[in-house]
């Protein structure tokens, strides 16, 4: 019998302000300490001790679960946040998305007040889509499978990427990069003291950019750009907010590049 495995969703506040959430998928043997680690986490957080902390612990059903690969790592070395954000409207050109446009996302998201999900932006109209603005769209349901988590974690010591942001964010954007009609999504920390983000997509993998923001800076978020003429919003939050999803593979991890260069790819 396959053994039954537990969705844990953690957020925390202090004085209605969010400080941390995460999403774990474990067994029933690993409860206990998840819950523990995140308990600390809300605790002892960059952003402030939380004064609330919601612990939410379901059992979910094996067949609901979809397995999927992460995608694959860049890093684009930068000197400041300034041409980090730069990189970012590069990186989102890219993916085919106009440049006027392209700085509008940046902007939307330096603009942004904390909020615990993300901004859903049509990208076509840059209308935001979220039924509330406040809390955003909040992916959940999302984890790295117990089976590859040993090999993932000696890979990322490998490369100096051992850390839990590194590991949350990109089974995160996996998710979000499969989403029906997403074509990327860009992300920098409100953590103070975590300045690297990214932008992620399906055809363009996870692109970290080491500065996004400036050192002790705790205003961060996502803004997922989402093609309203190719998929349902319904269907893409319905995905992102209920689907339950499993990272099963071990991601390629390219050396980081300094920004000129990558610019001449
Ligand atoms: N769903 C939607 N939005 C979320 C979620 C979620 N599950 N979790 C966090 N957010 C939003 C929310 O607005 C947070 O305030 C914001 O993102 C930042 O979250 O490769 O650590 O957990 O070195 O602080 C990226 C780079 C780190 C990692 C991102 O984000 C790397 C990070 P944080
Ligand atoms: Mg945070």
């Amino acid at each position: 019998m396959k053994e039954v495995l537990y969705s844990i969703k953690m957020r925390s506040e202090k004085d209605n302000l969010h400080i941390s959430g995460a999403e774990k998928i474990v067994f029933e043997n690993k409860i206990e300490e998840t819950v523990h680690k995140l308990i600390n986490r809300a605790l002892n957080h960059s952003k402030g001790k939380a004064n609330t902390i919601n612990i939410k612990v379901e059992n979910i059903d094996n067949k609901d679960i979809e397995y999927i690969p992460p995608l694959d790592i860049k890093t684009v070395l930068v000197d400041n946040y300034m041409k980090g954000r730069e990189c970012a409207v590069d990186v989102l050109q890219k993916l085919g998305i106009s440049s006027k446009k392209a700085i509008e996302v940046v902007n939307i998201l330096k603009e942004s007040k904390p909020m615990r999900g993300a901004i859903l932006l049509d990208i076509n109209t840059m209308e935001r889509l979220e039924k509330d603005f406040d809390r955003g769209v909040r992916v959940t349901n999302i984890d790295w499978d117990n089976k590859v988590i040993e090999d993932l974690n000696k890979e990322l010591e490998l490369k100096g990427l051992q850390n839990d942001h590194v590991k949350e964010a990109l089974a995160l954007a996996s998710k979000v990069a499969n989403a029906p009609g997403m074509v990327a999504e860009l992300c920098w920390s409100d953590d103070p003291d975590y300045t690297t983000g990214y932008v992620a997509s399906k055809t363009g993998g996870y692109v970290r950019i080491t500065n996004l923001k400036a050192f002790g800076d705790c205003f961060g978020g996502r803004v997922f750009c989402f093609d309203s003429s190719k998929a349902s919003v319904e269907g893409c939050i319905e995905y992102l907010q209920q689907s339950i999803t499993i990272i099963n593979k071990i991601p390629s991890i390219t050396e980081g590049i300094p920004y000129d260069e990558y610019t001449k790819e």
